[in-house]
């Protein structure tokens, strides 16, 4: 039985009701750098009551490996918004450090991040998640990069999570409807 009167009531809004009028979409299209070639993938956010939808699908992550021998593992891969809308390579060994840190613009300590995301699950190279939040609204990332690491994400290590390389990047662009008065 739901509570009408609990405030929590009216979010989460129901993720997957198609939007009628478009409200405000972006979508960053994810491409794998040097140490991951074949990684793509989409991240799209959807303006929502009280904050933003994020529903991320990608393609063609590594193989999980655990840590050993003093390295991080592979795998859960952390994920994050980085402060520089930008998805140039620069060093292949160190690959997108362009994009910058993690886009943090309430001065917030890593693990409160207003760019931090939960990390991604691969299941065989697949990962699709949707979560919600309320740190940005749609408008606010967009220009952006979105960028996935190849470890986990410890929530804790200052300032980026000891997440690691960076696989794959896409910048965080408006997506334009057909039937929508341009803006
Ligand atoms: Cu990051």
């Amino acid at each position: 039985m739901v509570n009408y009167h609990n405030r929590y009531y009216y979010y989460p809004t129901p993720s997957y009701v198609p939007f009628r009028a478009p409200s405000t979409v972006a979508l960053a299209k994810i491409t794998g750098g040097p140490l991951a070639s074949q990684l793509q993938g989409n991240v799209f956010f959807m303006e929502n009551p009280h904050g933003t939808e994020v529903f991320a699908e990608v393609f063609g992550l590594p193989a999980y490996q655990p840590a050993k021998d003093g390295k991080k593992p592979i795998g859960p891969h952390g994920f994050h918004i980085h402060e520089n809308g930008t998805c140039e390579v620069g060093d292949p060994q160190t690959p997108f450090e362009a994009a910058g840190g993690h886009w943090n613009p309430h001065n917030q300590p890593h693990g409160n991040h207003a760019g931090d995301f939960p990390a991604l699950f691969s299941n065989n190279g697949y990962a699709r998640m949707s979560f919600f939040t309320n740190k940005f609204t749609v408008e606010e990332v967009i220009g952006k990069s979105v960028i996935i690491h190849e470890s986990p994400d410890d929530y804790r290590t200052q300032p980026a999570g000891d997440a690691g390389r960076r696989l794959g990047c896409g910048i965080i662009r408006k997506v334009q409807f057909q039937n929508q008065p341009k803006q």
